[in-house]
C-alpha cells in the first residue's frame, strides 16, 4: 500500500535490522524497544489491523502465528519463553496501522500488564 510505513520497511524500500522474512511475512528489530529483546512481525500484504481482518485473511492470519514462533526460534526466546503483543486500535495505543505482532522477551514480565 502507497505511504505505509511498514510495507516500505518490508518491501526494502526503508532500512531496517531484519531478524526473518519469508515468502508472506518480514520481521524486524522496533526502534524503541521495551525490552530487551523486542522485534515486530509484519505480513508482506497490507492488513490494517486485527480489527479490519477479512474472510479473505484467514491464511495470512493463521500463518502469522507459525511466523511469529520461528522468528523466537531465531531469535532463542523459544525456550525461555516470550510475550506477543497485537495493539490494535486508539484505545490500544496502536500507532502504525499495518497489522504488526510485538515480540517482547529476554526479562521476566509480570502479568496483568495493562
Ligand atoms: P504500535 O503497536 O502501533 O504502537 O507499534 C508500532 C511500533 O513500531 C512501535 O513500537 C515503534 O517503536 C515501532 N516503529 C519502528 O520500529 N520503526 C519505525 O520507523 C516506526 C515505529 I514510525
Amino acid at each position: 500500500m502507497e505511504d505505509c510505513l511498514f510495507c516500505k520497511i518490508a518491501a526494502g524500500e526503508i532500512p531496517s535490522t531484519k531478524v526473518y522474512e519469508d515468502d508472506d511475512f518480514y520481521a524486524f528489530k522496533d526502534i524503541a524497544p521495551v525490552a530487551p529483546v523486542h522485534v515486530l512481525v509484519i505480513p508482506k500484504k497490507h492488513i490494517a489491523s486485527i480489527a479490519a481482518l477479512t474472510p479473505d485473511d484467514a491464511d495470512v492470519a493463521g500463518k502469522m502465528l507459525y511466523a511469529i514462533q520461528k522468528v523466537a526460534q531465531v531469535l532463542g526466546l523459544d525456550k525461555e519463553g516470550y510475550r506477543v503483543v497485537y495493539n490494535t486500535g486508539e484505545k490500544a495505543g496502536q500507532t502504525v496501522h499495518h497489522m504488526h505482532a510485538h515480540i517482547l522477551g529476554g526479562k521476566e514480565m509480570a502479568w496483568p500488564g495493562v
